[in-house]
């Protein structure tokens, strides 16, 4: 299994998950030209041209870092409950991570205005809100087991960090734990960030 990544993207969701779950993959870094770090164009990789991929051991890409997360926690039998309301509390706050909140950081990204950087500021103050309402005391987004949405979750209140995105208290104690879990530790230092 490849994971093509982009250090501190939003494919380090996947590739926490691939450590948490203990399932053997490699790395390949992809740059901002699009090149994988062995010089290949990764458009021909994946057409869609961005961060994560996940070549599935035969050639078979697959992407979307909620299709991703999904097909590791199965692969695995971790990070996601197989039936029953976790499972799907889980599949709800994994695309409340991709489609509310990381598209809530793209003028960041994106060399938005002042004025569309306050304004997704605010939007991802209520967002993060909602999250550490649904957190509350427990030690993970959906309960005391890691899921595929705490993998997302991470990554989210790292960029919150970096673009001055203020999020609750108990947020905040959650990246700190998380921060001190030895898959994430591991993928930091992977991704030459530690
Ligand atoms: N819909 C995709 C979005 C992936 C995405 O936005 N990837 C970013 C990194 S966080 C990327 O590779 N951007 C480079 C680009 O779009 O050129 C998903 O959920 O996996």
């Amino acid at each position: 299994m490849i994971l093509y990544y982009a250090p501190g993207a939003c494919s380090q969701a996947c590739h926490i998950a691939l450590v948490e779950a203990k399932l053997p993959h490699q790395l390949v870094k992809v740059g901002r030209d699009r090149r994988t770090e062995d010089g290949r164009d990764f458009n021909l990789i994946n057409a869609k041209g961005y961060t994560p991929a996940l070549d599935l051991g035969d050639g078979t890409i697959l992407t979307e870092n909620l299709a991703i997360l999904a097909w590791i926690a199965d692969s695995s039998g971790k990070l996601l409950a197989k039936d029953g309301l976790e499972r799907w509390r889980a599949l709800e706050a994994t695309a409340f991570m991709t489609s509310e909140i990381h598209r809530g950081f793209t003028p960041f990204f994106r060399d938005g205005t002042e004025q569309e950087k306050e304004k997704a500021r605010q939007s991802l103050i209520t967002r993060f809100s909602t999250l550490s309402e649904q957190l509350g005391e427990k030690q993970f987004l959906i309960g005391e087991q890691m899921t595929i949405a705490d993998c997302y979750l991470f990554v989210m209140l790292a960029w919150a960090g970096m673009m001055g995105v203020p999020v609750p208290g108990p947020l905040n104690d959650c990246l700190t734990r998380m921060k001190s879990l030895p898959s994430v530790s591991t993928v930091l230092a992977a991704e030459g960030l530690a």
